[in-house]
């Protein structure tokens, strides 16, 4: 059992002393927290960046007020330019999900790995910040109370050291209870909570380690199947099949008093298999799905041993594989967890893959003004680093003496960031090639992206071909392999998925068995990676138009039909990373005009311009919420936002939109909302993922604001007042 702490109420002042915190990196750029010794603190002067995300930040300097678009775009990056990590990346928090703390939290107590007393705190803290009223977590921080939410942060809360009479236990507890309490909690919470020994693993339906022994050519062979469920699905089945759980200890005990609506031991558990909660439910169980579980649950009842245990050394030697191919980061939070306790189970604790694992987990623990909370990835290096590289350059801001040293440093950071080699177990791990690719966070997590790889190709060209002042990091050969990768990952329809091609059909969205997220069996295509694919191989063929430029030309043929075929009828396109409508469709215009298709001339870019115009609020910005990913209808946030502002206007001049009132109010907006120090306050999450989940990008109320505002004001010039 971990300390208890007498925690105080109010959550608003920091639990810690915050000027001891500071952030360390990697050469890679893998970051981390530190709580340093009050001598070591003083040494060390807590740098402008860690201020900023510790919400401390007080004395930055006036500038000038900006009088036009441009010198708005160079007062937000004299700004920004104070948030990059002497790395040469630009460091941020990946906030949002609310399912994730609980896994962490959980995954640590049963394998012995505690935190820092100080990150323990931090982290309560976070979790009392982004309560509901009602007590209650959602699935994410905008969203309502959920059983999932609630389950896992009052655990996580009270593992950490919360007393059960804390107001905040109190009120939380209450609210569970008035959702009917922890039995009707989605399928990921009832593992989470069998794991932790709170729920019993016959109230949970079978995850079956069996279905990797299937032929590959089974369309429903794990390999299959997007790469984070197929990695969370490994991890999970061991354990399922074990139904490993926590010794009990008087916490666990107290815990399944607390968490239910009747005695634990009065509780019939096989009953609750499907019992979820309405309010959970994004994707409800197909019938397919519900009669393969009643099948499973009479294989279950007594399951052939020796083919049981041909599944799990095949399991477990894919665990491995993941671990080792990614010095034990993993793919994501989930997995990351999963994977810690199979080496636990199996290798004990402080021994050489305890040690691993807990050093990376450090990776994901990101501490905010709010406390610390759990990361969606051990974070957003490439993604950010490379989207303000591209709005310098094309901007011109690149070019002021001021800013050379920021895009030399982010140079030396993107050539450090390119994976040089294809993963260690590749065939084995059914792992897509590597060498080349850009990954979303650091090349130690070392997994492809499509669009990934395309955005750091993209900035990587621009900044070692566009400027003057910057010399060639990446020889053509390092650029040639990340075209391969490129061109290798087109799918049949010309577009392009995430990390893989697809793999299999889609009807395989009838096996989801995760009741709270949508589209997570396979991959799909997805309009703003093919944009970012079509992009960046249309950039490198300016410069080296020799290389494989005919199959260069028919993947951008083929990816522009694909993107004419996903626009829907009223204008715009579905975003899957992004919210949403106006994301997917700055991405999508993007595309088009890098073929000619523009305002004038498509009646695909006119069809979105005006869906985009009909769109602009009143006070001439623009702003949609989370509710159009979950529901695929526009939905109009109650203000309109800095960001969605700069893409809905970055993308009405990808269009050549050629009537200057509708942009121009677009800009003010934006500038009126810059502060004096050339900062943006943070607003509404960015970001989402399979369709329920918001994710937070506060980077990008920096990057896509300074990039709209340095093109808006050349293409003004361009247009007649
Ligand atoms: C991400 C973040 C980045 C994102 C983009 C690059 C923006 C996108 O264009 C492709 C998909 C990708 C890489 C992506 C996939 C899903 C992730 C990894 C995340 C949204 C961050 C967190 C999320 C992950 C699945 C969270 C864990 C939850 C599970 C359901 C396993």
């Amino acid at each position: 059992m971990w300390t208890r702490f007498n925690i105080p109420t109010d959550p608003s002042q920091p639990f810690t002393d915050f000027s001891r915190w500071r952030l360390r990196y990697s050469d890679a750029g893998d970051q981390t927290w530190h709580y340093l010794s009050p001598e070591e603190s003083k040494k060390d002067p807590q740098p402008t960046v860690d201020k900023y995300w510790l919400g401390t930040l007080k004395d930055m300097k006036k500038l000038p007020p900006a009088k036009d678009a441009i010198s708005a775009a160079r007062n937000g990056f004299e700004f920004y330019k104070h948030l990059q990590a002497p790395t040469g990346h630009w460091p941020g928090e990946y906030g949002g999900p609310l399912f994730l703390m609980g896994g962490l939290v959980i995954g640590s107590y049963v394998t012995g790995m505690d935190f820092e007393e100080e990150e323990k705190l931090e982290m309560i803290r976070y979790l009392m910040n982004v309560a509901n009223d009602d007590g209650g977590w959602g699935i994410h921080t905008e969203g309502i109370s959920t059983v999932f939410g609630t389950s896992m942060n009052y655990v996580a809360i009270r593992l950490l050291g919360m007393e059960v009479d804390h107001p905040v236990a109190v009120k939380a507890r209450a609210c569970l209870h008035a959702l009917g309490g922890a039995t009707r909690v989605p399928t990921w919470g009832k593992f989470w909570l069998a794991v932790l020994n709170v729920y019993e693993w016959s109230g949970q339906n079978s995850i079956p380690p069996e279905l990797l022994l299937f032929p590959e050519s089974f369309p429903i062979h794990p390999h299959r199947f997007w790469i984070h469920l197929r990695q969370v699905f490994i991890s999970m089945s061991y354990i399922y099949a074990k139904r490993w759980k926590a010794p009990r200890d008087p916490l666990i005990m107290a815990l399944r008093q607390e968490l239910y609506v009747k005695p634990y031991d009065e509780i019939d558990w096989p009953s609750h298999r499907n019992d979820v909660h309405p309010v959970d439910i994004y994707h409800p169980h197909s019938k397919v799905m519900d009669g393969l579980f009643v099948i499973l649950y009479q294989w279950e009842k007594r399951p052939i041993e020796a083919v049981r245990n041909k599944a799990l050394e095949y399991v477990w030697e894919q665990v491995v594989v993941e671990d080792e191919n990614t010095s034990y980061q993993c793919l994501g939070p989930v997995n990351k967890m999963t994977n810690q306790i199979v080496r636990y189970i199996v290798e004990g604790r402080d021994c050489e893959s305890w040690r691993e694992h807990r050093a990376k987990r450090a990776d994901f623990l990101w501490l905010a003004k709010e406390g610390m909370m759990m990361s969606g990835t051990n974070g957003v290096q490439l993604w950010d680093t490379s989207f303000i590289a591209q709005a310098l350059v094309e901007t011109g801001l690149a070019e002021d003496e001021g800013n050379r040293e920021a895009l030399l440093k982010a140079q030396r950071w993107l050539d450090e960031c390119q994976i040089r080699e294809n993963p260690k177990h590749y065939e084995k791990g059914y792992r897509q090639a590597t060498k080349g690719a850009w990954p979303f966070s650091t090349r130690t997590q070392g997994y492809t992206v499509s669009d990934c790889t395309a955005e750091g190709l993209k900035g990587t060209l621009l900044l070692q071909e566009h400027l003057s002042y910057t010399p060639k990091l990446i020889d053509a050969q390092r650029l040639y392999d990340a075209v391969d990768i490129l061109l290798s990952m087109q799918n049949s329809s010309g577009g392009f998925a995430s990390y893989e091609k697809i793999r299999t059909t889609q009807l395989v969205e009838l096996l989801n068995p995760a009741e709270v997220f949508g589209r997570i069996m396979t991959e799909y295509d997805y309009p703003e990676c093919t944009t970012s694919v079509i992009t960046g191989l249309s950039h490198f063929k300016k410069y080296y138009p020799e290389y494989r430029a005919a199959e260069i030309d028919d993947t951008i043929r083929k990816a522009i039909k694909y993107l004419h075929s996903d626009q829907r009828a009223e204008g715009g396109w579905y975003g899957s990373w992004g919210i949403c409508f106006t994301y997917a469709t700055m991405f999508a215009l993007e595309s088009l005009s890098l073929v000619g298709e523009s305002y004038r001339t498509s009646d695909h870019a006119r069809r979105a311009c005006e869906f985009l115009i009909s769109k602009q609020q009143k006070d001439g910005g623009w702003g949609e919420t989370y509710k159009s990913c979950e529901t695929g209808i526009y939905t109009q946030h109650p203000q309109s936002q800095v960001v969605h502002t700069s893409w809905a206007v970055l993308a009405l001049m990808y269009a050549g939109y050629p009537h200057r009132e509708p942009l121009e109010r677009g800009v003010r907006l934006v500038m009126s909302r810059q502060l004096p120090d050339g900062s943006w306050a943070q607003e509404a999450i960015e970001g989402v993922f399979n369709k329920n989940v918001a994710i937070a990008y506060p980077n990008f109320k920096f990057s896509f604001t300074i990039w709209m505002l340095g093109r808006a004001h050349r293409y003004l010039e361009t247009l007649e007042a």
